[in-house]
Formats: structure tokens, C-alpha cells, sequence
């Protein structure tokens, strides 16, 4: 059986992850793949308690180097109990935040050495990355904009600074820039209905190369 694909979303918050993923899901599906939707930090019972716990804003302190690490380890969780099992049986795995995500987050936005992370990501799914990466590009204050009108009470990352999201936002088109084989950026202040065009459109160039 062929090994299914990976393909992880990126972006700040509000930048429209969760919407084009289940656009995304139900097009591809409709083309007759089987096609599993999942999150991080989460997307198992296990790593969904860890998602809690990094998120929460709590009162005792939480060191990046904390906040790595549960990242790592609520992802280690998730590729051994659905990422793999799933490429394995041949499906398309669509992801909402990957990898790329620590290195914006706790390398851009927290400030932790690039080389950390890159040992870590050996470390815990060296076998297991993605096939493509579509990052989902929009100004700071527009994703702000975008997720301050639908979301409660901010979780720990909400609550960030917009320098915060600058460097976050920055680190992805660093990565996007290096990696322009893997990564895709996707105006994604534009329509939704053309943001995911333009992903498919994305998604059938990158394969049209690797294949
Ligand atoms: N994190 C995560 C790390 O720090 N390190 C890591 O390694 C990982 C994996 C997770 C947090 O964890 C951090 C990053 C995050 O802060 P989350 O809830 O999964 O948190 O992620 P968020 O980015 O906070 O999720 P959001 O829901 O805010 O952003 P989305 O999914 O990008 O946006 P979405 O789809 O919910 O859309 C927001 C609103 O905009 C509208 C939608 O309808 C919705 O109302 N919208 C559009 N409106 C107009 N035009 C469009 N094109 C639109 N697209 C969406």
C-alpha cells in the first residue's frame, strides 16, 4: 500500500488554520482519499492533556524550555498513536501545526536556540515530517483581529504581545524562504474561497515535483 501524505497548516492565530483544514479535508475526500484531520499540540486523548495543560494560563511560572518540551512530548504522543499508524495505512494526514510551529513559537517568538529544536525534532520524530507545509501568511494585526472576534478568554499564547506574533510571523517566512521544496505560502488575508484555491493549488505543485 502507497504511504499516505503529511501535510501540516502554519500560521499565527487567526490566520484561518481550522477553517481551511476542513475545507481542505472535504475536497480531498470528495477526490476519493481517506483523509484524517488532527491539531497539535493534541489531536489523541493523551496529547489533548497536554494541550490543556501548556495552554492554560496558570499562576506558577512556565520557562520556554517547559513549554518546548511539552510540545515535544504531546507530538511524540500524537505521531506514535495517529501520525504514523495513519501514513502507514495509507491515508492523508491534514495537521494543524507541526514542528514548524515550535521553531516560530519558542525559536522566534521565545527566543530558543534553533539548534535545540532541530536536535529535538531528530530526536522524537526524526522518521516523521512533512510532505508539504502550507503557511498561511497574514499581517499580525489582522490575525489578532480575526481570532479576538471568535474566541473567550485568551489562553497563554493569545494573551502575547504583537511584537510576540512579529517574530513569530517573521521566523515562518524565514522557514518558508529556506525550504520553498516543502513550504508554500498562502495569502491568507485574501477570500476564503480563493485561500483554499490556492492551497490545492499548493498542494498538486508540490506533488507534481516529488512524484
Ligand atoms: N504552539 C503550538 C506553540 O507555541 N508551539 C507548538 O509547537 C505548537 C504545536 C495552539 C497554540 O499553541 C502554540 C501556538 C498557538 O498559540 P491553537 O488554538 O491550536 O493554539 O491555534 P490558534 O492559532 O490559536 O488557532 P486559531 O483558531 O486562533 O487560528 P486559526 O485556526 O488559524 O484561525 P480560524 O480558522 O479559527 O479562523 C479565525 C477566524 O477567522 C475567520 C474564521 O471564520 C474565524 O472566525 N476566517 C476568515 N475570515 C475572512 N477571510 C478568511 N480567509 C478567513 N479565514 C478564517
Amino acid at each position: 500500500m502507497p504511504r499516505g501524505r503529511f501535510i501540516t497548516l502554519e500560521g499565527i492565530e487567526g490566520a484561518g488554520k481550522s477553517t481551511v483544514i476542513a475545507q481542505l479535508g472535504a475536497r480531498l475526500a470528495a477526490r476519493g482519499l481517506s483523509v484524517r484531520t488532527t491539531r497539535e499540540p493534541g489531536g489523541t486523548p493523551l496529547a489533548e492533556r497536554l494541550r490543556a495543560l501548556v495552554l492554560e494560563r496558570g499562576d506558577e511560572q512556565l520557562a520556554p524550555e517547559a513549554e518546548m518540551l511539552l510540545m515535544f512530548a504531546a507530538r511524540r504522543v500524537h505521531v506514535d498513536n495517529l501520525i504514523r499508524p495513519a501514513l502507514e495505512r495509507g491515508e492523508w494526514v491534514l495537521c494543524d501545526r507541526y514542528t514548524d510551529a515550535t521553531r516560530a513559537y519558542q525559536g522566534g517568538g521565545r527566543g530558543l536556540p534553533a539548534a535545540l529544536i532541530e536536535s529535538l525534532a531528530q530526536l522524537t520524530h526524526a522518521d516523521v515530517n512533512p510532505d508539504v507545509t502550507l503557511l498561511l501568511d497574514v499581517p499580525v494585526g489582522l490575525g489578532m483581529r480575526r481570532a479576538a472576534a471568535r474566541r473567550g478568554a485568551p489562553d497563554r499564547f493569545e494573551a502575547e504581545s504583537t511584537a510576540f506574533f512579529e517574530r513569530v510571523r517573521a521566523r515562518y517566512l524565514d522557514i518558508a524562504r529556506s525550504e520553498p521544496a516543502r513550504v508554500a505560502r498562502i495569502d491568507a488575508s485574501q477570500p476564503l474561497e480563493k485561500v483554499v484555491a490556492d492551497a490545492l493549488e499548493a498542494i498538486e505543485a508540490i506533488e507534481a515535483r516529488t512524484r
